[in-house]
């Protein structure tokens, strides 16, 4: 299948992922979109499997797996549910790992055994109403009083906000110095002062919740503090190159959804007295398809692979993720083609595949951001 050679222990996460994504996800994840329903009970059965924080230490109470497994794993549940691959997919790339990454031992210890078995679940706050593609604009600020930081400002299109327990916040503790100025917290989200706003309705991911959320003074000790202070914007970069890994398998396991609709109805619709499968004009689109699904997945799987050796993968998971994404949204459109009108009804999951699609272009950074990254990091490598 890939110049990867998967380890048996691959293969068992792989079959494990597979089998309850087949079987516990795929029947009730058309049914979670329409209700916009967070699938709670999914993500209790997520941690018990190990899956919300495969990549933390067996030490802190994680799976103790690398970053190729994770993403292994996510492709397989994105497949039958892209909302749930990405409350997964938050929990361990935006959460688990800058903890894992800059936090304390004793921030390690006490946070990421619950993060892991998903006793408490996470969010990552960084973006804000008029700062996404730009965060060291951010308003948000965080005041030192004593031995506590006192927390004003707001937050905007944060997955599992509305659920999470667990946040990570980016906030300015000191406007002048601009990105410098940022420091990154581990916050309590029951703390006194944390509101949550209004839910997004958005075109796709429905069944995962976007929510506003408003500090008011909000007083977090000092010791919620991940790394040091200013060094906000470094980890929220840092974070989101992992992040990013993230989202590509999502996307490349929307799109291997829709190619597999497709195939299958393309070879049981019939026109013209035989199976739409036999005609070429739509062979060469399913060719295009398996193409590129198999060129994000490599993308996907070496930008894991970088990370795992400890290399710089800024670049390549930002490709993975440019990649990924635009093949998800023009494979999805085509298995909608494919479809003709019936793909264009809620009587097939095609449509869900293409909305729920879209926002991979858009968060974690926009294929723009991506675009920017690819570039800044090539013209550095030519000399
Ligand atoms: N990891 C760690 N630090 C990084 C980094 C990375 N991947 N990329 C950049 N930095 C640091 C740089 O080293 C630089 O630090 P110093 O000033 O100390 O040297 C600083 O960040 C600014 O770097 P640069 O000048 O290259 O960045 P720009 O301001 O031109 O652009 C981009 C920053 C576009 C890369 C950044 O703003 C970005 O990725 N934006 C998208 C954010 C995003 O994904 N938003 C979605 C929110 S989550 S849904």
């Amino acid at each position: 299948m890939s110049i990867v050679k998967l380890t048996e222990e691959q293969e068992l996460i792989q079959k494990t992922a597979r089998d309850f994504s087949v079987n516990e996800i795929k029947p009730v994840a058309a049914m979670y979109d329409r209700e916009g329903r967070f699938p709670r009970e999914i993500i209790d059965k997520l941690g018990e499997l190990g899956f919300l924080g495969i990549m933390v230490p067996e030490e802190y109470g994680g799976s103790g797996f690398d970053c190729l497994t994770y993403v292994i794993a996510l492709e397989e549940i994105a497949v039958s549910c892209a909302s749930t691959a990405i409350i997964m997919s938050v929990n361990n790339s935006l959460v688990c790992d800058p903890i894992l990454a800059f936090g304390s031992e004793k921030q390690k210890r006490s946070h990421l055994p619950d993060l892991s078995s998903g006793r408490r679940l996470g969010c990552f706050a960084l973006s804000e109403p008029e700062a996404g593609s730009d965060p060291a604009s951010m308003r948000t600020s965080a005041v030192k009083r004593g031995k506590s930081y006192i927390i004003n400002g707001s937050k905007s299109w944060i997955t599992n906000g509305a659920e999470a327990d667990t946040g990570i916040l980016f906030a300015a503790t000191n406007h002048s110095k601009k990105h410098h100025g940022i420091s990154a917290f581990i916050i309590d989200m029951d703390t006194p002062g944390v509101k949550i706003g209004k839910l997004e309705h958005k075109l796709g991911i429905k069944a995962s919740s976007t929510a506003q959320i408003y500090f008011e003074d909000c007083k977090v000790p000092d010791t919620a503090l991940l790394g040091e202070e200013g060094d906000g914007f470094k980890i929220a970069l840092a974070t989101l190159d992992g992040g990013r890994i993230g989202v590509a398998a999502q996307a490349v396991g929307i799109a291997r959804a829709a190619l597999e609709e497709a195939a299958r109805y393309s070879k049981e619709r019939k026109a013209f007295g035989k199976p739409i499968s036999n005609f070429q004009g739509l062979q060469f689109m399913i060719a295009d398809m398996a193409t590129r699904i198999e060129a994000s997945r490599l993308l996907t799987w070496q930008s894991a692979v970088m990370k795992d050796r400890k290399e710089n993968y800024v670049k390549k998971s930002a490709m993975a993720k440019l990649f990924s994404s635009e093949t998800a949204m023009w494979v999805t459109t085509k298995a909608i083609q494919i479809h003709g009108g019936y793909g264009y009804t809620v009587d097939y999951p095609v449509e869900r595949f293409f909305r729920d699609a879209k926002i991979t272009e858009i968060y974690e950074g926009t294929s723009e951001i991506q675009r920017n990254v690819i570039a800044r990091e090539t013209l550095k490598e030519i000399q």
